[in-house]
């Protein structure tokens, strides 16, 4: 293979002064200047497509993390995304730079394809130093929609938070990014092994490695026979983003499901329109196949990267705290897990039914601020073995992010082994542990300024709420929740506003780290509750009493603010 040597010249505009020597490839030295809002969010940088457009923008944020670790340089490194809008020309932009601050190798999934979890568990199956993963999850695509980029680490997980504040404090010193100067394209689409002077490029089927992977965790053949009865009937919807082939590939094609279980399975450039997230709210039509009388026996649907899951039996979608708690329950069934789990975690906001899995098994649970990088410490010390969030993500040991086909997956073979509905399931958790009756209210505040004065006002009271009365509920105590690493020991303030009420309620608030207009304000409301005639009413019912709590204390009203965007 032809793999021309670099040629470095420093130059203080884009004009070459000197050619490059015959044979060799020029690196070109751009100038540029700092943009002030490069910060990573709850995970990875994500904002409008137009922002990522700005010339030097996505350049600055990649030679931030280049010159921040500077041993990516003679390593390896994994590049993949959603397949959203944009994708495609930023990924020649990173294999440009790339092979200009000389990395050795780059695998990259074809057609710049790879779902977070695929990506996850390439990382550290092909010895990389870390990868780039192009997605803003389940925001928006297309021209007018969301871009992101996301650093991933040599365990395949995201880069910890001490290491993004170094970026983004790198990003906001940055005076020069360097990038090949060449027009030759890479064939992201042909499977196999390309050069981009001397950095060998490898295109890889982005599916097969994690299909693989999950095989060996689950009981495929149970699964078959499952499927093969011809009377169980599942759907899965990709929602028209990254996880449809691979959706293809596990349930229809090594499952033997029928071809059509895989609902909108063409990712899309803009998820046709629609909103990647696998909820109620976003994913409504989909949650309504399961209300009728003809609902599929399961049903599950993943978000733009792949990461995030939502399960339904008939007529339930199983609220992604009480999922949690059930695979940990049952981890016993699943051949990966058969031989028990070291512990488990839960971000602070997810509801606290794995604390009473835990206690009955007499494993630790942690608490952890939301974000999944949280768990990857306790991952990798070998300290937890399933972890999940309120935001429909749920994992476990196998990778360092959340994976969407994975929690699928975990259900399915639950149902296998166990030869009972999604309800059935659901039900006898809720009689052996109680039910936590769970709901997440969402504001979208166009004024950021007026999001930041409100949860400043309540951190400001939040220590002298202890015994306040409110349509009949007490608050017991009240705190900012501070989580202090157990592995590194390293602390993270301000993670969230707790009010916990005398009757078992909870109450959490905090701001969306993922959104990239305006700011979303999150109120998350738990509710617990053992007595069993009680268990089948609806949460809205049950949490409406807690809701006008938590509206109050955080006197929504004064600031113009009545009704949620959404509650899921
Ligand atoms: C990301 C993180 C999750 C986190 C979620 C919270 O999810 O990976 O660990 O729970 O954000 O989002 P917010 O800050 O908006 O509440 P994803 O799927 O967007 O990568």
């Amino acid at each position: 293979m032809n793999m021309p040597a670099l040629y470095h010249t420093q130059v203080s505009t884009q004009t070459w002064q000197t050619a490059p020597p015959e044979g060799m490839m020029k690196v070109l030295t751009t100038i540029t200047r700092p943009f002030n809002d490069q910060k990573p969010g709850t995970a990875g940088l994500r904002k409008p497509v137009a922002v990522f457009r700005q010339p030097h923008y996505l350049e600055n944020f990649i030679q931030s993390i280049f010159d921040t670790c500077p041993a990516l340089s003679n390593a390896a490194l994994v590049i993949g995304g959603d397949g959203r809008f944009y994708n495609r020309e930023a990924i020649a932009i990173l294999l440009r730079m790339a092979a200009a601050n000389g990395v050795k190798r780059v695998v990259v999934g074809r057609g710049g394809l790879l779902s977070t979890p695929a990506a996850s568990l390439m990382i550290p199956h092909v010895a990389a130093a870390g990868g780039f993963i192009l997605t803003a999850s389940h925001n928006p695509g297309g021209p007018e929609g969301d871009f992101g980029i996301k650093f991933n680490i040599a365990n395949g997980g995201q880069a910890s938070e001490t290491l993004t504040n170094a970026i983004y404090q790198r990003s906001l010193n940055i005076d020069r990014y360097l990038i090949l100067d060449t027009a030759a394209g890479i064939d992201i689409d042909a499977p196999g092994r390309q050069a981009l002077a001397a950095m060998s490029i490898d295109i890889v089927d982005p599916v097969a490695h994690y299909a693989d992977t999950l095989e060996r965790l689950f009981d495929f053949e149970r699964i078959r026979t499952l499927v093969a009865n011809g009377k169980f009937r599942m759907r899965f919807d990709a929602l028209h983003a990254v996880t449809g082939p691979y959706a293809e590939e596990i349930l229809e094609h090594r499952l033997g499901a029928p071809p059509g279980t895989v609902l909108h399975g063409i990712p899309r450039q803009d998820f046709a329109g629609q909103h990647p997230d696998p909820n109620p709210h976003d994913a409504a039509g989909f949650v309504r196949l399961f209300m009728g009388a003809d609902s599929p026996d399961f049903g599950g649907a993943s978000d733009g990267d792949g990461d995030r899951n939502m399960i339904l039996g008939r007529g339930h979608m199983v609220s992604p705290g009480d999922s949690l708690a059930v695979l940990a329950a049952s981890a016993r069934h699943v051949p990966g897990y058969r031989d028990g789990l070291t512990g488990v975690a839960r971000s602070m906001p997810t509801s606290q039914a794995v604390d009473r899995v835990a206690g009955k098994l007499g494993v630790p649970c942690y608490e952890t601020p939301s974000g999944w990088r949280f768990f990857c410490n306790l991952l990798d010390a070998g300290m937890i073995s399933l972890c999940g969030e309120e935001s429909f993500g749920t994992s476990s040991n196998h990778a360092r992010e959340k994976d969407g086909l994975w929690a699928v997956l975990f259900w399915l073979n639950l149902i296998a082994v166990r030869g009972e509905t999604v309800d059935e399931i659901l039900l006898q958790h809720w009689r052996e542990y109680g039910r936590d009756f769970f709901q997440r209210h969402d504001f979208f505040i166009a004024d950021t300024e007026l999001s930041e004065q409100l949860m400043s006002r309540l951190a400001n009271s939040i220590n002298t709420l202890a015994g306040k009365q409110t349509g009949g509920l007490t608050v017991r105590t009240a705190d900012s929740f501070t989580y202090r690493d157990p592995v590194d020991g390293s602390i993270s303030r301000n993670q969230g506003l707790r009010v916990f009420t005398e009757n078992g309620g909870r109450i959490v608030y905090r701001l969306s780290g993922t959104g990239t207009r305006g700011a979303t304000l999150r109120i998350y409301l738990e509710q617990y509750e053992t007595d069993q005639s009680r268990q089948q009413q609806t949460p809205a019912s049950v949490l409406a009493p807690l809701a006008r709590m938590a509206y109050t204390l955080a006197r929504l009203e004064n600031f113009g603010i009545s009704t949620p965007t959404s509650i899921i």
